[in-house]
Order: structure tokens, then C-alpha cells, then sequence
């Protein structure tokens, strides 16, 4: 367990942190000098046989709320300090109002300095700070008076928080590995050394990490946990690790950065929250208010758009857009702090709802529908509606990463939901089944009505019949329907054109006769028949007409026109598809060029180029420079 301290300057924090641990966490020469806190300081107490606490005492002076802030948003439970003699002062109401934003319930309060007041102050104070609790998360929080100077009352608070902690047991292990970075120092002998809060997961010796925002691969030598050298680490802990890694030196990372397992970095600058304002800001929150973000250890710059109404009430709860200055890390439900734009006061807090926010259209409500199922805490119903929200589907590792879900997690929470998935790891995408569903039944009615108005052709190309309908869904998407179909039997599809399997186009009697001639000489001339004008002399036609009729043929399916004046044999085009497969496998890198596919192929130059521009436009090729890569099975694209 993790506990900070809080409270306004001077009302003895670190001393009592030293009370309880005997360790005096002041250690910069300044702060000796001053005799203030001025940034975080950090000690441990032994709980049982392998467990302790960890403190962090933050430093109370109004300018360090920057540190502050730094120190206790991953924090499990607050100590809030105030001097008996003094009361509560503007920094106890900002920590007290920092801890409520943050939405910790877990703490209790320290009031010091006892051995300089009379009874009497010390319940005077209680009670003050008994009021100021109430309304706040931490409202009936216990109240522990204690001299840090003399040791009065200091064994019944470290009862207390030893009984909290044992209770409070094992964290539950959750998510990816992330630890937000508070210091990094070099080692002599071991190298670079980042410390800081383990906000979810768990990490192990040799485990590879990335430095986020930034994202920088390292490697795990050394870690050590609560402050024992240890082989793991885990949510819950403060860690320090020691990292090794190509590139990796000390001033390349600073406190704020994450350190986090690899699926879980992904940089953000566009988060939409809900925040509420502090009752006490004299005014309302305005759109495109600017101010300072701090989440995890980290304080970027920003500016508040207000989703909905156009203006947060002083102690009204928003959803909000926060748009960053910079990237960061950040997840669902990492809390976060609001200042003003100077610095100077706490405005707001809350938490992350989406950390992967759009730029466009963030208050249409359809998009805030979806806000409001990404709100919903329960994991499989908040999937669950944003899947009957979206028309287009869910991307999977997207929903995941938001909410920072293991692999694990995520992959037995798609099977715990009613959905069809579709695609490749890496942009897979989940979708209701009754959607899905309408999404068939659109297609196929589309393509009876196509078929209908056409009934001399052999079926629209895909992409028009994806065009036809009244929504049309994303190409990707659209190609899984696609392909779903033709599974089904539903469909045929052949060189990016579909029909139904019962139809058949009509032929006019002319046409017929002619293709009993034409058919013959193409599917004689192989992988290479003759272009348009080459066949009208060898069959003893007149080219033009010849090339209308070749084009109807084409219309229906039973050829293909490849290049300017020349068709082929589907089952032509089927084949130079499979030596363009079989070559792609024997080269490495699987990038095939004209040369080699004219060599494998044996057709001619330009008709090998032509076949070539074929296959990038019905998808079964992609272009990079003078070579291809093949992007689809041949028997998808034209095995139909
Ligand atoms: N008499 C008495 N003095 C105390 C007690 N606790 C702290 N002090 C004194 O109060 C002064 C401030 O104590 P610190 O522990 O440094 O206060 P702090 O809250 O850590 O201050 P910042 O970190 O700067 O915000 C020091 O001179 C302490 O000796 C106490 O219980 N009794
Ligand atoms: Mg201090």
C-alpha cells in the first residue's frame, strides 16, 4: 500500500513521516537550509515478512503543488496533516479539495504538533476539520492527534494503517504494466534507475518495457520493490527499476513520463473526461478555458472543451474534451487535476473517460452517446452498448487500450460477448450480430434489385454495390461482408465483382453465336491471347464490333478486360494470379516485380504490366515503388 501525505507548509508532515518510518525524506540541501519540503520524498515501514508501506511526503508550500500533484494521484490512501496550533489553512482546504477531485476515500488525519496545545484545541480542531471533510470523499475519515517531537499518539496511527493495509491485502492484479515515472538517477556499476507508482499490471526481470510518451524500448535488469531487491513488481508498489536499453540515457527521461509494458503505450493528445468543478471557483468553467493538466506524475498545458452545454457551474460535473499542448499517457479512469493557467489554484478534477478522443465532431450525439457508454464502469455492458451503438463496429485493440486491458482480459472479454468479429489481429472489429445481419440482408437485396435492372450483366462491382447503400460502410468493413457472404454461398465474387449464385445474365441470340466463336480462340491463346485487333483477323471480323461484343462478354463475367484492347479467360487471369502467389513466396520479402513475374509467367512485357495494374485494382496486389506485395489470397479474388 501507498500512503502520501498532504497539508498545508510547515504543519509537520515530514516529521511525521520520519515518526513512522524513521526515515527524514528532506533531503535536498535547499530544503535542509529552508527547512521545507520542496519536492517529493519517499520512505518505507516494514508491515510483515514480505510486505511494507510505502510513504510519500509531499512538500506543502503553494508553489510545490505541482510536486504534490505528482506524488499522490496513484496513491491508495491520504494522510491528511494539519498543526493543532494552527487549524486548517489554504493548503489544507486545496490538498483536502485535490484529494476529494482525485476521488480518494481511503485516508486519515494527522493532527500534529499536540504537545503545543491544550486539550481543548486539539478537539477544537477536530471538529474544524471534521466540517471540512464533510461532503468530501474523505467525509468520517478518523482523526489522529500525534506529536511528531514527543511520539504521543504515533503507535495508535501506525496500528491504524498497518490494520488498513492488511486488510486492504494484495492489490488485484489488472491491466498492462504501467509505472508513472517520478525520478530516474544513475547507478554506479547498474546504470539508469527510474523510480515511481505502479498504476496497474505487473513487471519481472527481463521484461521489455517502453518509455511513454516517447516510446523508447528498454530492458528490465534490476528490480526493487516497496524498496527490497525483488524479481517482480506490481500495482500498488512503488518500484524502481533499472532499465537498459539502445538510445536510453538519463536526460532523455524526465519525471511524468510512463514506463509501460508495450501494448500499453500509445501517446494522446485528445481526452475526453468528466470533471467536476470545485464549488468554490468563482466562476463558471468556460469552452476553450486554458489550464494545466496533471495526470499520473505528469503536467502538460492544455484546453478545455466543454462537451454539451457551454459552460461547467462552480461545483457541476461535465463531460469535457481536454486538448494537450503535447502527447501523454493516459487511460480510462486515471484521475487527473485541473489548475489554472498560471498555476496559481485548483480548478477541477475527475477522470479519463476516452483517451482516445476525436478531433472532429466531439459534441454531435452520436459521438456523445458513445461517451456515455464508455462512462458505463461495468467492462462487458459498457462493450456491450457502445457495440449497439456502432454502426461500423467496435475496433477491438482500440476498446482495449482505453480501458488498458491484458490480452488476457480483453480476449475473455470478446468471448464473453454476443458479437461477430471480423478482420486480422491488429484492426480486428467486433459488431452486433443483428447488425451484421441487417448488413447481409442489405446486400443481397441490393444486388436482386441491381441484378433487376441489369439483367444482361453479370453484377456490379463491389464498390458500387457498397455506394448503393443507404449508410455505406467502410471499404474494410465492406469487404468482410464481402467475403462473409461468398462463405455463406450467399453471394459469388470474382475479380471485385459480385452476383447472386442463381443468376445468369441473358444473352442476346447474336451475342450467344458470337462467343461460340470468340470463346474458343481466347481460351486457345492461354495466359496470352491475341489483342482485339489480332483476333478480328484471325476470326474474320471487324475489330469494332468485336470489341463491343467483348465488352458486353465482359460486362457478364466471361471475360476480362486487361490493359487497352485485349481480354482475357477468367480462368486465365485465375492462373497468373497463383504464379504471382507462388513467386511472391520464393523471393524474400515477397515483393514481385514486372521482370520477374514476365519471366515466371512467360507473357509478354506489356501484357505482364497490364495484368500487373489489374491485380493492384481489384485488390489482390499493392504497389510500392517498382515492386508489389500480394494483399489476398488468388482464390479469394478470383476463384468466384
Ligand atoms: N512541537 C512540535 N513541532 C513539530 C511537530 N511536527 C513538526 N514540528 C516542527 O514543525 C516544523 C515543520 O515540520 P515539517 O515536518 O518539516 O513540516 P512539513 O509539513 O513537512 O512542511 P513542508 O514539507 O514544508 O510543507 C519543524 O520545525 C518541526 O520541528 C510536532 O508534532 N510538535
Ligand atoms: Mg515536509
Amino acid at each position: 500500500m501507498i500512503i502520501a501525505t498532504s497539508g498545508h507548509i510547515d504543519h509537520g508532515k515530514t516529521v511525521l513521516v520520519k515518526a513512522l518510518t524513521g526515515v527524514d525524506t528532506d533531503r535536498l540541501p535547499e530544503e535542509k537550509k529552508r527547512g521545507i519540503s520542496i519536492d517529493l520524498g519517499y520512505a518505507y515501514a516494514v508491515l510483515d515478512n514480505d510486505r511494507s508501506l510505502g510513504f510519500i511526503d509531499v512538500p506543502g508550500h503553494e508553489r510545490f503543488v505541482r510536486n504534490m500533484l505528482a506524488g499522490v494521484t496513484g496513491i491508495d490512501y491520504a494522510l491528511l496533516v494539519v498543526a493543532a496550533d494552527d487549524g486548517p489553512m489554504p493548503q489544507t482546504e486545496e490538498h483536502l479539495a485535490i484529494l476529494d477531485l482525485l476521488g480518494l476515500s481511503q485516508g486519515a488525519v494527522a493532527l500534529t504538533k499536540i504537545d503545543r496545545v491544550d486539550q481543548e484545541r486539539v478537539e477544537e480542531v477536530g471538529e474544524l476539520m471534521e466540517v471540512l471533510l464533510d461532503g468530501t470523499a474523505l467525509e468520517g475519515a478518523p482523526l489522529f492527534p500525534v506529536s511528531g517531537l514527543t511520539g504521543d499518539g504515533i503507535p495508535a496511527l501506525r496500528d491504524h494503517l498497518h490494520g488498513v493495509a492488511r486488510d486492504a491485502g494484495e492489490a488485484e492484479l489488472r491491466g498492462n504494466f504501467r509505472l508513472a515515472i517520478d525520478r530516474r538517477f544513475t547507478v554506479p556499476g547498474a546504470g539508469l534507475v527510474v523510480t515511481g507508482t505502479v498504476f496497474s499490471g505487473a513487471v519481472a526481470i527481463e521484461d521489455r518495457l517502453m518509455v511513454s510518451p516517447m516510446g523508447l524500448s528498454v530492458r528490465v535488469r534490476g528490480i526493487h520493490a516497496q524498496n527490497r531487491e525483488s524479481a517482480t513488481g506490481r500495482i500498488g508498489q512503488r518500484c524502481a527499476l533499472n532499465i537498459a536499453g539502445p538510445g536510453l540515457d538519463k536526460d532523455k527521461i524526465h519525471r511524468g513520463d510512463w514506463i509501460v509494458a508495450t501494448p500499453a503505450h500509445a501517446p494522446t493528445s485528445r481526452l475526453d473526461a468528466r470533471i467536476r468543478l470545485l464549488r468554490s471557483e468563482p466562476r463558471a468553467l468556460h469552452h476553450w478555458t486554458p489550464v494545466h493538466l496533471h495526470l499520473g506524475a505528469t503536467d502538460v498545458s492544455a484546453r478545455v472543451a466543454i462537451l454539451g452545454d457551454r459552460q461547467i457551474a462552480p461545483g457541476e460535473s461535465a463531460l469535457v474534451q481536454l486538448v494537450l499542448d503535447q502527447p501523454i499517457g493516459a487511460v480510462r479512469d486515471d484521475r487527473l487535476i485541473l489548475r489554472d493557467q498560471s498555476a496559481l489554484r485548483t480548478m477541477a478534477g475527475g477522470r479519463i473517460v476516452d483517451p482516445f478522443a476525436p478531433a472532429r465532431g466531439r459534441s454531435r450525439p452520436e459521438r456523445l452517446e458513445l461517451v456515455a457508454a464508455m462512462e458505463i464502469d461495468d467492462l462487458a455492458a459498457a462493450f456491450t452498448s457502445l457495440l449497439a451503438l456502432s454502426q461500423s463496429g467496435v475496433y477491438l485493440d482500440r476498446f482495449a487500450m482505453a480501458r488498458n486491458l491484458s490480452h488476457d482480459e480483453a480476449e475473455n472479454l470478446w468471448r464473453r460477448v454476443d458479437m461477430v468479429r471480423l478482420g486480422r489481429a491488429g484492426d480486428a472489429v467486433g459488431i452486433a450480430p443483428d447488425r451484421w445481419r441487417a448488413l447481409r440482408e442489405e446486400a443481397l437485396s441490393a444486388l436482386a434489385t441491381w441484378h433487376e435492372k441489369n439483367s444482361d450483366r453479370f453484377g456490379p462491382a463491389e464498390n458500387a454495390l457498397r455506394l448503393s447503400f443507404e449508410k455505406s460502410p467502410r471499404p474494410a468493413l465492406f469487404d468482410e461482408l464481402i467475403a462473409d457472404l461468398a462463405a455463406s454461398g450467399d453471394l459469388v465474387s470474382a475479380n471485385r465483382q459480385v452476383r447472386l449464385p442463381d443468376h445468369q445474365p441473358v444473352m442476346a441470340d447474336k451475342d450467344k453465336k458470337l462467343w461460340g466463336i470468340v470463346r474458343p480462340a481466347l481460351e486457345q491463346g492461354g495466359l496470352q491471347p491475341p489483342a482485339v485487333h489480332d483476333l478480328a483477323g484471325d476470326l474474320g471480323l471487324a475489330p469494332k464490333p468485336l470489341f463491343g461484343f467483348l465488352r458486353r462478354a465482359a460486362a457478364q463475367g466471361l471475360v476480362l478486360h486487361i490493359g487497352k484492347n485485349r481480354f482475357l479467360m477468367p480462368d486465365a487471369v485465375y492462373e497468373l494470379g497463383e504464379i504471382a502467389e507462388r513467386l511472391a513466396l520464393t523471393i524474400e520479402g515477397g515483393m514481385i516485380t514486372a521482370g520477374a513475374f514476365r519471366g515466371e509467367s512467360g507473357i509478354g512485357r506489356n501484357l505482364a504490366i497490364e495484368v500487373l495494374e489489374h491485380f493492384d485494382k481489384v485488390g489482390f496486389t499493392k504497389r510500392t515503388g517498382d515492386a508489389r506485395s500480394i494483399l489476398k489470397p488468388a482464390a479469394q479474388i478470383f476463384g468466384g
